[in-house]
């Protein structure tokens, strides 16, 4: 048996790129289990016996405790460390970025970069509500980052971890970073913090 920590995951998706990001850059042993959705092996007996959400990333211990939520287990792996800074508040500042992704950002970027890559849909036709989110998802990081290196503190935290892996994708949904100078700067900051090739 494998004494290692296991991560459930898809290197397509951004949610599950995430943990692999933080899994990488903090040296945590781990074996990454490559789950195909489209086969349906998150839906199977043993999957869901996992987690009942029939959801990737998943992590999963020896001991037989799991986790599931991209952000709480970026939360777990970062604790103690400088992607999760101590100080309270800056925690929480922290953990309303990690929200903001979870309910404006990756529901719009993420879904139109699914329509697009895995429905093969045109880029005009995308579900417009999410162009017209994401495109306010991103702006509103264009005119954060404006003036600041990082989201939040004065270093890479998981609230750009969390935010990187759909954002650098952005492209793939139809949407043009050419006129968003700071979060292009931001990105490229990010692929350097993690030693990601742009
Ligand atoms: N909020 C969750 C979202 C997880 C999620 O939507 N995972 C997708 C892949 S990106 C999935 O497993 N979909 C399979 C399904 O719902 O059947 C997280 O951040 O972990």
């Amino acid at each position: 048996m494998n004494a290692q920590m296991r991560i459930y995951g898809d290197l397509r998706s951004g949610n599950c790129l995430k943990v692999k990001y933080a899994a990488d850059l903090l040296g945590v042993p781990h074996e990454w289990i490559a789950v195909d959705i489209a086969a349906g092996e998150t839906r199977t007996p043993s999957f869901l016996a996992m987690n009942p959400a029939g959801q990737i990333p998943l992590v999963a211990w020896p001991d037989g405790r799991v986790l599931a939520q991209s952000n709480a287990i970026l939360r777990y792996l970062a604790r103690g460390t400088t992607l999760l800074p101590a100080d309270p508040f800056l925690q929480a500042k922290i953990d309303a970025w990690l929200f903001w992704a979870q309910y404006s950002h990756e529901p719009y970027v993420a879904v139109a970069r699914f329509e697009m890559v895995y429905l093969g849909k045109p880029k005009a036709e995308r579900d417009p509500r999410l162009v017209t989110r994401g495109e306010a998802a991103l702006d509103l990081m264009e005119a954060h980052l404006a003036s600041r290196l990082w989201l939040e503190g004065g270093g890479f935290t998981i609230a750009d971890l969390a935010l990187l892996a759909y954002t650098r994708l952005a492209p793939e949904g139809g949407f043009d970073l050419s006129p968003r100078p700071a979060l292009r700067a931001w990105i490229a900051r990010c692929e350097q913090a993690i030693g990601l090739e742009s």
